[in-house]
């Protein structure tokens, strides 16, 4: 323990939040439980937590990750220390008591691991007023396939961060295709490496840039195929 050691609780809300990208770098769980925890006690809504003190953070991980600084088993610690102020935030933001909306299953294509993103597009959906079927991470086609004709959901999301896994989507979006079952279901995309134009290519409804883009594009695409049934 250093003489200077920071007493959390003592820093104004931009220190602390500084504070937490820094704890967030150093993969210090506990401290970002605690920095969570304070903030949410200072009346900070858990949305602006979540984006300005561990989504950002991540941010500044993700560059030095990028940039050879950091390494797997420190980003590992880091991912791993924002889960645990994800965990604080999750029911906080899922109890807004939002008539349901509708349902998705989410999931990871197949060779990817990375999960951050899409828990936290699942927790955005939740707090929006959907049910959400999280498949986890490294999904073949088959586990899609099978969630999607069991769970009858209104959407189905995916999630890639590697260029290497992206591709994948498309295998799901063609077998969904073959099965004759593609229009049955909106499907939408999302992970950092993709773009709009990916999208369309893979052949999806909509690619979503982050979290609320999702909870937008959900919802409005929702409506316009109640209208359109409606009408039919
Ligand atoms: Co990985 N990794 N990683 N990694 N990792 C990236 C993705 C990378 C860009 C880092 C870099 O080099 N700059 C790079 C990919 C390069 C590329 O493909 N071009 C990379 C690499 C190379 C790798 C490994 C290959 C490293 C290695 O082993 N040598 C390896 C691959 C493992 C595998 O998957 N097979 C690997 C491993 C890991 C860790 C395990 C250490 C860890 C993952 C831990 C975990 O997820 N449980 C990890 C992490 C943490 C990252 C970075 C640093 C951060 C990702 C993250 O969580 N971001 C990442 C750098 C980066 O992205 N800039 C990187 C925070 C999160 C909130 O954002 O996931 O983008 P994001 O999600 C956003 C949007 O994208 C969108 O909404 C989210 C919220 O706003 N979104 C969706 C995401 N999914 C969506 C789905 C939707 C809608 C929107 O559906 C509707």
């Amino acid at each position: 323990m250093s003489d200077e050691e920071i007493i959390l609780s003592e820093l104004s809300d931009d220190e602390l939040v500084q504070q937490m990208h820094d704890d967030l770098y150093d993969g210090l769980k506990e401290e970002i439980e605690e920095g969570t925890n304070i903030l949410l006690e200072r009346g900070w809504t858990p949305y602006d937590v979540l984006t300005q003190a561990l989504v950002e953070g991540m941010r500044i991980v993700g560059e030095d990750f990028r940039d050879g600084i950091l390494f797997v088993p420190e980003v590992l610690m880091s991912a791993n220390a924002m889960k645990a102020g994800m965990f604080i935030l999750r029911p906080l933001l899922a109890e807004t008591g939002a008539p349901k909306l509708g349902k998705m299953v989410i999931g990871t294509v197949k060779g990817d691991i990375h999960d951050i993103g899409k828990n936290l597009v699942g927790m955005m959906m939740e707090g929006a007023g959907f049910d959400v079927i999280d498949l986890g991470i490294n999904n073949p086609v088959e586990k899609y396939i099978e969630a999607i004709e069991r769970e009858q959901p209104d959407i189905l999301g995916m999630s890639a961060l590697l260029t290497t896994t992206m591709p994948y989507m498309k295998v799901v979006i063609d077998t969904m295709k073959e099965k004759g079952i593609r229009d049955d279901f909106i499907v939408l995309v999302g992970g950092a490496p993709l773009n709009e134009e990916f999208g369309k290519a893979v052949g999806a409804d909509a690619y979503c840039r982050d979290a609320a883009v999702a909870v937008e594009t959900a919802k409005e695409l929702i409506k316009r195929r109640h209208n359109s049934l409606a009408g039919a």
